[in-house]
């Protein structure tokens, strides 16, 4: 593993680089991840790396969800199990939540390895080996899974799929949560609620938010019922509209734009 020095510039993005290629050593995340990974950091340089205030409002909605579901689930695929086990886990746990292993490449030796390395972040409980349901439409091993996770569940939150299981889970009747940084992916499209947002930041803002809204179930059902998805994700092509606008006032006055890590 290359030792990346503290002064870089690019200091966060490299160390999770790093950290991304030791997942693919360890079997957790596949080469196409590195890919998956690739493209959402060109989207989150686009986006100015931050939460915009669109996401935020998409991270509130997909609290309110998760909080109303009977049977809501977290699915877990090898970057999210490389990224953000941790922040999974805790968010299971603030709702509560089933978390399943569901893989789109998926082998039984992967699912155990993400299955560990969710256990040893504080999970319990982690569905994924020995999955007894297909989501039906589905020709991808990731439609297979379990009654009692993702096949049952009335909402599912799925972070960096690649576009196929969405719409399967929503022609299914279930809500889908997707995270996503690219606003115009096929999951973000589909998804009831489209969080477009780094999932490292994205998975602790909902967490927050699920802490804020728990025991106010009023509160909570009013988000979902007033949640505006085609507003919502207009506002996000807004923002980055807005983004590029500042890119270009910024190119133009001698690259005084701002843009905050490096
Ligand atoms: O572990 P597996 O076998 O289930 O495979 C997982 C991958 C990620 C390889 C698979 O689902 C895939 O191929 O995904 P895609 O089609 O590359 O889509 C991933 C999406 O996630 C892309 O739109 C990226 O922009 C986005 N993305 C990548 N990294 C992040 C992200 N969005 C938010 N936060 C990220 N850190």
């Amino acid at each position: 593993m290359t030792r990346v020095p503290r002064s870089h510039p690019r200091y966060t993005s490299l160390v999770t680089r790093e950290a991304l290629v030791a997942a693919h050593r360890g079997g957790i995340a596949v080469l196409e991840g590195l890919i998956a990974h690739g493209r959402g950091e060109a989207w989150d340089y686009l986006l100015g790396e931050e939460t915009s205030a669109p996401a935020l409002v998409a991270e509130r909605a997909a609290a309110a969800f998760l909080l109303t579901a009977k049977r809501p689930v977290l699915s877990v695929n090898g970057n999210v199990a490389a990224l953000a086990a941790s922040h999974v886990v805790r968010l299971a746990t603030a709702v509560p939540a089933r978390i399943e292993v569901n893989l789109f490449h998926r082998t039984e030796d992967r699912v155990k390895r993400i299955a560990a390395v969710l256990r040893q972040a504080g999970g319990v409980d982690i569905l994924g080996s020995g999955p007894d349901a297909r989501i039906p439409g589905l020709e991808s091993r990731r439609a297979r899974c379990h009654r009692e996770g993702i096949y049952g569940a009335d909402v599912v939150l799925v972070p960096l799929e690649d576009g196929d299981r969405a719409r399967a889970l929503i022609r299914m009747g279930k809500a889908v949560i997707s995270v996503d940084l690219n606003p115009l992916s096929r999951t973000s499209l589909a998804a009831t609620v489209p969080v477009v947002d780094e999932l490292t930041r994205a998975l602790p803002s909902i967490e927050r938010f699920v802490r804020t809204l728990k025991g106010r179930p009023t509160e909570a059902a009013r988000i979902v019922r007033d949640y505006d998805r085609a507003g919502n994700l207009a506002a996000n092509y807004a923002f980055l509209r807005w983004r590029l606008a500042e890119l270009v006032r910024g190119a133009r006055g001698g690259g005084k734009t701002r843009r905050r890590k490096g």
